[in-house]
């Protein structure tokens, strides 16, 4: 048995079997500053791609802007890096043009809530069957650091050093009014749990919406560290019959750390399935 580096050693030898996920890393090696959630993030994914065995050439990371952004570079399949706030309209078109692929949707809160946030209601309530990644780090990052649409109120920001005026907004809150069909939130210091979200997100039939809670290391030291996450976040725990609206609702009230999925309808047809059936009707 071939031994790997000491990072993937749990108890046992690691073998080349076991490790296998890296071959969706691409050779780019990530520009994320050291520490930032967002290696946890595409660590959960290679291993999703991997336990589902998705083919490379079946898999597109369509990103818009910000260190989020840079996603699709460093997986190893094919990507779209289009413009800011744009990754869903673009995730949308592919996935209608070749429904065949698995189309992953990758944006920070500024750039998926910000300047794209009219894009989400439209490809929840159409219920277009892609994956959507919310790499919640509630800042903005690569403009270094100024309040999103999720940076908590009075918290201090780069755009707002007396304290931030605004109230945050709920991604789950948002996902579930706008009626996407499954709504889920991870976080980027427990890949294993996050994996496992993305696995069911990739399955599901429909828009899949995963708020990931994930740190910014560098323009945040205050609020959403890894110090705070990881002392606050908590399993949702809900049952499959309490994955319904208004449980889902009274949960995401709860600030801002349960961990699971919130609501999944695998009942309603998708939006190619409907296509499908109306133009058979015709
Ligand atoms: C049209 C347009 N407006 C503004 C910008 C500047 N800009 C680039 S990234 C970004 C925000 C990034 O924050 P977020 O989406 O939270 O992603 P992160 O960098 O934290 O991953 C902004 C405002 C831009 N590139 N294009
Ligand atoms: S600026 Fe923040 S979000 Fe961007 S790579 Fe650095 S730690 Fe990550």
């Amino acid at each position: 048995m071939e031994q790997i580096g000491s990072e993937y050693l749990d108890d046992k030898l690691a073998t080349v079997k076991e490790i296998d996920f890296l071959q969706y890393r691409s050779g780019d090696l990530p520009t994320w500053c050291p520490g930032c959630g967002y290696f946890g993030i595409v660590d959960a994914f290679y291993k999703a791609c991997r336990e589902l065995e998705l083919k490379h050439e079946d898999i597109v990371a369509v990103s818009g802007i910000g260190c989020s952004g840079r996603t699709p570079i460093f997986i190893n399949s094919y990507g779209f890096h289009t413009l800011h706030g744009r990754s869903i309209p673009v995730a949308s078109g592919l996935k209608l043009a070749r429904e065949d692929l698995n189309v992953f949707a990758v944006a920070g809160d500024g750039d998926a809530l910000g300047i794209g946030g009219g894009h989400l209601p439209h490809v929840a309530r159409k219920n277009i069957n892609i994956t959507f990644l919310l790499f919640d780090n509630s800042i903005y990052g690569l403009t270094k650091g100024q309040s999103s649409s999720t940076t908590p109120h009075e918290q201090k920001t780069n755009s707002h050093p007396a304290g931030n005026p605004d109230k945050p907004l709920n991604p789950i809150k948002l996902a579930l009014s706008y009626d996407a069909s499954f709504v889920a939130r991870g976080y980027a210091g427990d890949p294993q749990g996050l994996k496992e979200i993305i696995k069911a997100g990739t399955l599901h039939k429909g828009f899949s919406f995963i708020q990931i809670l994930t740190p910014c290391v560098t323009f945040d030291k205050e609020y959403r560290t890894w110090k705070n996450l990881k002392e606050n976040v908590y399993d949702l725990n809900l049952s499959v019959k309490e994955k319904n609206m208004e449980t889902a609702m009274r949960a995401a009230e709860n600030e801002p750390f349960g961990i699971g999925i919130f609501f999944q309808d695998t009942n309603r047809p998708h939006y190619q399935d409907i296509l499908r059936r109306l133009n058979a009707a015709d």
